[in-house]
Parts: structure tokens; C-alpha cells; sequence
């Protein structure tokens, strides 16, 4: 009878052992993951997917947690590459935009008026030119698994609508920080200002910048509008894809099994906020236009009139970037 007693007791304090085992290995495989945007946005949501189906697939073995507003990267979002190379960050859903400083090749998605629609963005993104991207952050200490998507970048400003290039003649604009943003807003006339979306927001609340740019999704979800910004136009002038991605020790840690996992959910979320992201644009440009702000959208020739006045920000990004992948990707959109 004691003895039966003894042997339940070990068998419970066994068993108790073991769920302690499986909860700290499941601590061992909590990952973080970085974003800009919160999931009041669909980047932060896209993250948050990931995450979901990460908890679904793995059974309790692996948990992403999302920290979102680059607050791992105390809110400079151009560090947000260099931390998950490092290992500070394990892993991102992040902007092509914030990594192009370590990797010049994603500027790509940057060249103004080079990628115009959709089609466009899935024939660079799906064909060789996306996998020489994949293999540019691969080469720089990262693991990309899939894509997502930010959206086209739509230029706003508080003086007056812009629908040819001397309308930005003067204009302090908020750029992200990248230097191919200077080019492309110095061409255009305007006087470009470098600083992060978390310094963006109050630069446009007290004036201090005239204008910015940014997907639909961000302009509506910020209410930008709120801040001055009541002139906006359609110029589609470049696209943000969003690239999920991971630290490469993390990733070599992994079994074949959880990097399969990893990738694939990557690729379901990825796909999954795309469509959404798309879908939602024109509900997205109605509220905006509801809300009184003034929406200019370009016929061919003011259309044109941008694309020759940034020719030379082409001319001089196309070699930075690989004249081999600007190739790439041009066949990629001709075809499509
Ligand atoms: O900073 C921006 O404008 C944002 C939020 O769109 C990016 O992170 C690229």
C-alpha cells in the first residue's frame, strides 16, 4: 500500500517533470519577431497571422512573438536588418524600404516609377529577379522565407494638390531613410527630409514637413488626414513589399521539420495579407476621400512628365542596386 503510494507520488512528480521540460523547451522556442507597424495595420497583422499559424502547426513547440512599432530597435526601423543579423531580433516581417541600407539590392522595389502595378510587383517578386533578392539578404546573414506587402506609395501634403512636378517645387517632405528617397524627391524639386515613422507623425502634426508619402492602408489607418495632410495623389510611384525573414543561427538551430513549418506559415500569412491589403484599397481611398481630403489622380502624360523628371535617379540607382537584377526585373514586368 505505501509502496503503491510511493510509486504514484514519483509517477506524479515524473510527470510534472516532464510538463516542466516542455514548457521551457517551448520557452526555448519563443522567437521574436520585429515589425513596424502594429496590427492595426495589415504589416502588423501580417505578422500576427504568421504567429497564429505558427501556434496552430507547431502544437505548442514554437511561439513567434510580435513586437511591433520597432520598438526592439528603439524605433529606428533602419536598424531592424542589422538587429536580426546580429541575433538582437530573431526574426522580422519587414519593409524592403528600412533594409535597403544592408542590402542595396532591395532598392529595386525603390526605383521611382519602375514597378507601376500589381502584376508588375508579382512578376518581380515571383520570378528570378525576387530570387536574386532572396539571395542578396540570404548573402547578408539572413533567412528570407516569403513575401508580403505594404502597398503602392501614394504622395500627400497640406499646401495645395500636386499633378506635375513643379508642384512639389519647395516642398519639405518626410522620406524614410534611404538615400534613394533624397534622390527621387531632390529630382522632383522638393526639399526631402530623412526621419522615422515614429518621428514622422509629429513632424506632420506640428508642420514642421509639408508633405509625405506612404501606402493607402497607412495614410488611412494613421489618419493622416487629421495631421494637415489633405491634398493626396495617386502616383503609384513605387511599391513596398514586405519580406518575412529570419535570423541565420536561429534558423540552422531548427529541425528540417520546424524550418519546413516556418516557411510555409510565412507563406500562408504572407499571401493571405497581400489579397487583403489589395482588397481593401479602394474601400480604403473611399474613406479617405470621405473624410474630405482632395484626391488627384495623373493622366498619362502628368504620369509621364514624373517618370522623366526621375530618369536620372534611375540612372544612377540601376548600377547600386546590380544592373543584372534591374535586367531581371524589367523582363519580368514587360512579360507580364
Ligand atoms: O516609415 C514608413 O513610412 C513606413 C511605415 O511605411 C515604413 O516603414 C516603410
Amino acid at each position: 500500500m505505501k509502496l503503491t503510494r510511493h510509486l504514484t507520488r514519483l509517477a506524479a512528480g515524473l510527470a510534472g517533470a516532464a510538463v516542466l521540460t516542455a514548457s521551457f523547451s517551448a520557452q526555448a522556442r519563443e522567437l521574436s519577431v520585429s515589425t513596424v507597424l502594429s496590427d492595426a495595420f495589415p504589416w502588423g497583422q501580417a505578422a500576427e497571422k504568421w504567429a497564429e499559424l505558427v501556434e496552430e502547426r507547431s502544437g505548442g513547440e514554437m511561439t513567434l512573438r510580435v513586437y511591433p512599432n520597432s520598438q526592439l530597435v528603439s524605433g529606428d526601423q533602419t536598424r531592424e536588418f542589422s538587429a536580426m543579423r546580429s541575433g538582437l531580433i530573431d526574426a522580422a516581417v519587414g519593409s524592403t524600404i528600412n533594409w535597403s541600407p544592408q542590402v542595396p539590392e532591395l532598392n529595386l522595389f525603390s526605383l521611382p516609377f519602375f514597378i507601376p502595378d500589381e502584376a508588375a510587383v508579382d512578376a518581380v517578386t515571383a520570378g528570378e529577379a525576387g530570387e536574386m533578392v532572396f539571395e542578396a539578404i540570404e548573402s547578408r546573414g539572413v533567412v528570407p522565407l516569403a513575401w508580403g506587402e505594404n502597398g503602392f506609395r501614394q504622395v500627400s501634403n497640406s499646401r495645395g494638390p500636386i499633378s506635375q512636378p513643379d508642384d512639389l517645387d519647395g516642398l519639405k517632405i518626410r522620406v524614410v531613410g534611404s538615400p534613394l528617397f533624397q534622390d527621387t524627391f531632390s529630382a522632383l524639386g522638393a526639399d526631402p527630409t530623412q526621419m522615422s515613422w515614429t518621428d514622422a507623425q509629429p513632424a506632420l502634426t506640428t508642420g514642421a514637413v509639408d508633405g509625405q508619402e506612404n501606402p493607402l492602408s497607412v495614410f488611412d489607418v494613421a489618419r493622416i488626414d487629421q495631421v494637415g495632410q489633405e491634398h493626396l495623389t495617386l502616383w503609384n510611384y513605387m511599391n513596398d513589399p514586405l519580406i518575412f525573414a529570419v535570423n541565420q543561427q536561429v534558423w540552422q538551430s531548427l529541425t528540417e521539420e520546424q524550418q519546413e513549418m516556418l516557411r510555409d506559415t510565412a507563406k500562408e500569412a504572407g499571401e493571405w495579407e497581400i489579397a487583403m491589403t489589395r482588397e481593401q484599397e479602394s474601400e480604403r481611398l473611399a474613406a479617405i476621400q470621405e473624410r474630405g481630403v482632395t484626391v488627384t489622380e495623373l493622366s498619362d502624360e502628368q504620369y509621364q512628365a514624373f517618370v522623366d523628371a526621375t530618369r536620372s535617379v534611375y540612372e544612377k540607382w540601376a548600377p547600386r542596386i546590380g544592373e543584372d537584377l534591374v535586367e531581371a526585373a524589367q523582363t519580368a514586368i514587360d512579360a507580364r
